[in-house]
């Protein structure tokens, strides 16, 4: 049973930034469940894309993964296959937390956990990259770079999965967007407090942008085919393809 996320549900002085600390990653499943629409589908499909798209002898990137959830899925996924699936996140917190939750499982391909910064990550020999929910929070000037540097760590056919919370390029578009976003929240039991609270904790930490910076910025590292596969509200998942 998850543990319940109620982090921001008492009235705070002042709302701290958010950051990916030991209370974060102890209610982590929930919040992410409760908070991202369509998260489950978007894991389960990551394991679907894995299947066809993961190479034997190949590695798997899976930056920013939080509490490994998309590294297991495409673990169950490639059984029949060798590869070595590596996550890295920047949260020392959720990185210890991680290598528990893989260690429980027994699979056929190792899962390497290791603390880092995706900027500073070697990408070789990739079938696929994953970043589900985790470009929105490195910093908008080492985006170009990073996606440069995975293009040029794919092998021909692989596919980079980026997983975003988007900006809609209109203002009245874009208040629809985030007013139907908290209304899902709302159904799934957060109150307005923790709403707002909330909001207010990711503003100077989540920076996102729109579909067409993401296509133009995957376009530009090389990615000639960029895939909108699922879009809810403001979240959406993308698949580019290095030919
Ligand atoms: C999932 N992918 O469950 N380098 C590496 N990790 C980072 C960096 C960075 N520069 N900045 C932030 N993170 C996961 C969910 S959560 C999304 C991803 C969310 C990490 C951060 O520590 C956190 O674990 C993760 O990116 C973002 O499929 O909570 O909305």
């Amino acid at each position: 049973m998850n543990k319940h996320d109620n982090i921001y549900a008492s009235p705070l002085d002042k709302v701290a930034d958010f950051t990916f600390d030991e209370s974060v990653v102890d209610v982590f499943p929930d919040m992410i469940q409760r908070s991202v629409p369509g998260y489950e589908t978007i894991i389960h499909t990551i394991g679907e894309l894995a299947k066809s798209v993961v190479t034997s002898n190949s590695n798997v990137y899976d930056l920013g993964c939080s509490l490994g959830a998309a590294s297991l899925s495409i673990a169950r996924a490639t059984q029949d296959k060798t590869c070595k699936i590596i996550g890295v996140d920047s949260s020392l917190a959720m990185v210890e937390r991680c290598k528990r939750v893989v260690q429980a499982f027994t699979l056929p391909n190792p899962i390497h956990i290791e603390q880092g910064m995706a900027q500073d990550v070697r990408i070789e020999n990739a079938s696929m990259v994953v970043m589900n929910f985790t470009l929105q929070f490195i910093p908008p000037a080492d985006r170009a770079t990073l996606l440069a540097k995975i293009y040029q760590g794919l092998n021909p056919g692989g596919i980079l999965v980026l997983s975003e919370k988007i900006r809609h390029p209109t203002v009245q578009g874009n208040e629809l967007l985030i007013d139907l976003h908290h209304q899902f929240k709302r159904d799934n039991g957060y109150s307005e407090l923790e709403v707002s609270q909330k909001r207010a904790a990711l503003e100077k930490v989540m920076l996102t942008d729109t579909f067409a910076e993401h296509e133009t910025r995957l376009k530009t590292a090389g990615f000639e085919d960029v895939v909108m596969w699922y879009k809810c509200y403001n979240f959406t998942s993308m698949v580019a393809i290095k030919p």
